[in-house]
């Protein structure tokens, strides 16, 4: 038994007037939003890669943490997974997620990746068995070994894009195996450096070819999950092919996958794109493709993707009004894929990190909850658009022409009168709640 965690005792929901600082002050989990208890709303995710995984490494140097996991045996994933349990047993989370790198050390060959995933999720079979979070999603890391440095489903190597679903099967398996809730495919290094070299047509049939294999695949394995892709625009490469929402809808279409596949929403890729993430959740929801959310905060002065822990309710609360707004999560959740700084060494950061989170995002929910349930915010948006309940508006946005638009224009001499979309009311009603 790992003693990592050692002197920090559970966390439990103490309230705001809670005097130590590992203390929920805003998530009950029992306590009950909108008909349902705020742990089903919210389905907290710990992600195991920044988490137990991460070396704490940045561009300019390298290693700052010292976990005693960190190691390339079987034995040290034990007991990182150790580790991450007790933290799990800590924070009380629902869930938890994972690429197969990060639970199993990389072997020399497929073979001796398989057989340690084999044996690593055996392990955490029998410890998710003895009590302890689910699986909401698994993944498979097609973008850190070097021969995935020109792509993996997108390489123009055939012999990549064979190893990579090979790979993708087995961590379906796993994924299965653990009773995972869905599976994610971030497109790693689905991209391209420099146009010079690419073939965009050959690379997006390649890619829409793997997303098929994997969606086929699922169904012929009886998976009920939900498969989710996770749009980014650039980093690691300079060009992401799942730009953000609404390219990867586009791209779903394109390969008839558009009933199949959802996405998976994170807040610093969704800023990345020079979008918000209520944005790119909002034209999930309007495509009817939301499914997941990967819940963190970039900076917004470095640019890049510094995947810190929530800390805005704010922010938050405007993401989950537009969950709520769609009638929640179903097979998705709030996965934590943020990372610590890389400053903070000690084991209670890990755990303070996840517990102001887990505040943030409840307060935030529960915010957005009493927006949705004031109805003051939906009323304004019917409002502005009552005019097209008539049935002759009907009739011009479903079958009219532009001929019978002038006729009626004319017969009616119609001279519309442009009316105040009042912005600066509908934020303090938004304000009212946070
Ligand atoms: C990286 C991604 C990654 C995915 C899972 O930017 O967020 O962590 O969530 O592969
Ligand atoms: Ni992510
Ligand atoms: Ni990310």
């Amino acid at each position: 038994m790992t003693s990592y965690f050692d002197g920090i005792a559970p966390v439990t929901f103490q309230g705001t007037s809670a005097s130590t600082d590992l203390a929920y002050r805003h998530y009950d989990a029992d306590e009950v939003v909108m008909g349902k208890r705020l742990e089903d709303h919210l389905r907290f995710a710990v992600a195991w890669w920044h988490s137990f995984a991460w070396p704490g490494g940045d561009p300019f140097g390298g290693q700052t943490f010292e976990r005693p996991w960190f190691g390339d045996t079987v034995e040290l994933a034990k007991q990182k997974a150790d580790a991450a349990f007790d933290l799990f047993a800590i924070l009380g989370q629902p869930y938890f997620c994972f690429h197969d790198a990060d639970i199993r050390p990389e072997g020399a060959d497929f073979a001796e990746n398989t057989a340690r995933l084999d044996e690593i999720t055996d392990y955490i079979g029998e410890k998710m068995e003895a009590g302890g979070p689910k699986l909401l999603w698994g993944t498979a890391n097609l973008f850190s070994h070097r021969r995935y440095m020109s792509g993996a489903a997108t390489n123009p190597d055939p012999d990549v894009f064979a190893f990579a679903a090979a790979t993708v099967k087995t961590c379906m398996d796993a994924t299965i195996k653990l009773g995972g809730e869905n599976y994610v495919l971030w497109g790693g290094r689905e991209g391209y450096e420099t146009l010079l070299n690419t073939d965009l047509k050959r690379e997006d049939a390649q890619l829409g070819r793997f997303l098929n294999m994997v969606v086929d695949y699922k169904h012929k394995m009886g998976f009920k999950g939900t498969i989710l892709i996770e749009p980014k625009p650039q980093e690691p490469t300079k060009h992401q092919y799942d730009y953000d929402v609404a390219t990867v809808y586009g791209f779903l279409r394109r390969h008839g996958l558009e009933d199949e596949v959802k996405v998976n929403i994170e807040q610093g890729h969704a800023i990345l794109a020079g979008h918000s993430f209520e944005h790119e959740i909002a034209v999930a929801q309007a495509l009817g493709i939301f499914g997941s959310i990967d819940m963190n905060r970039n900076d917004y002065q470095s640019g890049w993707d510094t995947d810190q822990f929530p800390n805005s309710v704010p922010e938050v609360m405007l993401a989950y009004y537009e969950i709520l707004k769609g009638g929640g999560f179903a097979s998705g959740g709030t996965n934590f894929d943020a990372k610590l700084r890389r400053q903070s060494l000690d084991p209670v950061d890990l755990v303070a990190a996840h517990v102001g989170a887990m505040d943030v995002c409840a307060r935030g929910l529960k915010a957005a909850a009493a927006l949705l349930e004031d109805g003051s915010l939906e009323a304004a948006r019917e409002a502005r658009y009552a005019g097209w309940n008539t049935p002759a508006s009907q009739g011009l946005a479903t079958q009219a022409t532009l001929e019978q638009c002038e006729d009626c224009v004319r017969a009616d001499n119609i001279n519309p009168e442009p009316r105040s979309g009042q912005q600066e009311r509908l934020e303090n009603i938004v304000n009212r709640f946070v």
